[in-house]
């Protein structure tokens, strides 16, 4: 097995997208200072503290999960576009009309939480053994990642395999990383949540995103509705989803850009064709 690529956060584009084609994944060490994870655990706190634990094995019954991460948390919006992700995923969707958000979950995992089956994040398009990738997916640590409480654990250089390959906790290794680093990986790379074997939770922002013609994983556009973006960078916007996705896809009324959603004064054109993000 290859190790992580560990870059630093001065890392450029091209070493994102090289490690990513070589592994899968990279980490960017301490790609965020700690306080800005502190404040994103701060603000989800009211949510977090009356979500549930998981229903099922996958889920983790003792990993709870919260989501409407973005018009909860202010300071994740910071970080939404962060330039690792965004260099990330222009790589992996260089050849794709547009990419966006499309999760972002805060995920705890409680001591005594074996680990999670390893998985490809990709599965949920059904059980397809895609020949591209078509998710680029992220880990933000909130707290010190240990391998003993539940680091996630990949397998590099898995994103090559198919799904016949059934690897097992020996086969990965553990994302060791200080808080406020940030872990990429692609949607066909094997990984999964690691057993808490601490006595404190381990809290991680999952992110997932995915090409511009798949459906997101949440419905963040139902969560973040006109009248919550209205003010919001039109860059951020358009990343959750308001816009058009490729040609004759995404449109609004009468091939309206969705902007004209949440701006019915400003002018942004009409018409199929996308020039942005091609
Ligand atoms: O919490 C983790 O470390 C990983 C969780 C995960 O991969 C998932 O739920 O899809
Ligand atoms: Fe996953």
């Amino acid at each position: 097995m290859i190790d992580i690529p560990r870059l630093e956060t001065s890392a450029d584009r091209a070493a994102i997208g090289e490690a990513l084609d070589a592994a899968g994944c990279c980490l960017i060490e301490k790609a965020a200072d700690p306080s800005v994870m502190d404040a994103i655990r701060a603000e989800m706190l009211p949510y977090s503290g009356k979500a549930t634990f998981g229903v099922g094995e996958f889920e983790g019954m003792l990993t709870r999960r919260t989501g409407s991460i973005v018009d909860r948390s202010e300071t994740y919006r910071s970080l939404a576009m962060h330039p690792a992700v965004m260099a990330g995923g222009d790589h992996i969707f260089a050849k794709a009309s547009s990419w966006m958000l499309s999760a972002v979950e805060l995920i705890e995992i409680f001591p005594g939480q074996p680990d999670q089956m390893l998985h490809r994040d990709q599965w949920k398009y059904d059980y397809l053994d895609l020949p591209v990738e078509v998710e680029f997916n992220g880990m933000w640590a909130l707290d010190d990642f240990t391998e003993e409480n539940g680091a996630t654990r990949v397998i590099p250089g898995s994103h090559l395999w198919g799904n016949k390959e059934h690897p097992t906790s020996e086969h990965s290794t553990p994302a060791e990383m200080a808080k406020g680093s940030l872990l990429l990986y692609t949607g066909r790379l094997y990984h999964g949540g690691g057993p808490n074997q601490s006595d404190a939770p381990r809290a991680g922002l999952s992110l997932q995103h995915c090409l511009g013609w798949l459906a997101q994983s949440e419905q963040i556009m139902l969560e973040c509705p006109p009248a919550v973006v209205v003010d919001w960078p039109d860059d951020l916007v358009r990343f959750i989803g308001y816009k058009k996705r490729a040609d004759a896809l995404g449109y609004f009324r009468d091939s309206e850009d969705p902007m004209t959603a949440v701006h019915p004064d400003r002018d942004f054109g009409r018409g199929w064709i996308i020039h942005e993000e091609t």
